[in-house]
């Protein structure tokens, strides 16, 4: 191997070197004293880290500052972690993106796994805490319930095969973006991106995931308000879908995409 090529790869484990640059994006609204542990657990070998702040109120911004001063501080632009991720997505520089929760309940060791299954051909790592190896601590016996019912229905309307809807530690090559075409708002983010994938064919990777419980702080989730914003979001997407195979023009799916959520309510 010549040395311009060798200096291409970067070793990220023993048995395997990367050439694509890695961002890892965090969506933090006071997180500053959780921020020390999930940077302390990202690999060294990643190209940067993009933190979007939610006008956090707190010393999230400076605290990501001091732990690491080549963060990215991206301020979002709409309200909510789906907005955040989508400004983090654009300024993310790397050929993969990582998503990555920063309340210290997603251990950054395992993007490793992530990462590999990307090398290995995949598209999209989904993160899984009910595949085989998975785990949580952090969910309610009600999140639980509301969780494997939304997954159930995305997988019955879309053909999909998930284990796990309503998880945030996920991972994707850039490229796949522009197939997803992200626009929402708050924590119905992960299951929009989870049913763009599936119809846009993308071959999905599940990965077993650990799920620990927030180290500090208290969850920006409401249980039935994120429920129901999920809820909706999948009925839009299906209904879309249904005018799409229709064969109706370009126009009305777009209208029909960009309708309140109401009617589908
Ligand atoms: N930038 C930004 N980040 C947010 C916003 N809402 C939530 N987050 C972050 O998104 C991540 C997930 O939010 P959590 O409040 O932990 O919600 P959750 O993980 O679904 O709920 P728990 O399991 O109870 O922790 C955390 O890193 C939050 O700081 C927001 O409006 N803006
Ligand atoms: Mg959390």
């Amino acid at each position: 191997m010549s040395t311009s090529v060798r200096q291409m790869y970067r070793p990220v484990s023993l048995h395997l070197a990367i050439a694509p640059p890695v961002s890892v994006v965090i969506p933090a609204m006071n997180e500053e004293a959780n921020l020390p542990y999930v940077f302390k657990s990202l690999p060294d070998w990643i190209h940067e880290v993009v933190l979007v702040d939610g006008n956090s109120t707190d010393r999230t911004v400076e605290v990501a500052r001091e732990l690491r001063p080549d963060v990215k501080i991206i301020p979002q632009t709409g309200k909510g972690k789906g907005s955040a991720l989508i400004s983090g997505f654009e300024a993310a520089t790397g050929e993969i993106i990582v998503c990555i929760d920063a309340d210290g309940s997603a251990d950054g060791e395992e993007i490793l796994t992530f990462v590999s299954a990307l090398v290995a051909g995949a598209d999209f790592a989904k993160g899984s805490r009910f595949a085989e190896g998975g785990d949580t601590e952090d969910m309610t016996p009600i999140r639980k319930l509301g969780n494997a019912v939304l997954t159930a229905l995305v997988n019955r309307k879309f053909g999909a095969r998930y284990s796990d809807l309503c998880y945030g530690y996920n991972a994707f090559w850039k490229r796949c973006l522009e197939g997803m075409a992200l626009d929402c708002n708050g924590f119905e983010v992960e299951t929009l991106m989870n049913i763009r994938v599936a119809q846009a064919r993308l071959k999905v990777q599940e990965i077993p995931s650990k799920e620990f419980k927030r180290i500090h702080g208290t969850s920006n989730l409401r249980a039935v308000r994120d429920g129901l914003r999920v809820l909706r979001v999948i009925l839009r997407e299906k209904r879309s879908r249904r005018l799409r195979m229709q064969g109706r023009p370009a126009e009305t799916l777009a209208a029909a995409a960009a309708e309140p959520s109401r009617r589908a309510s």
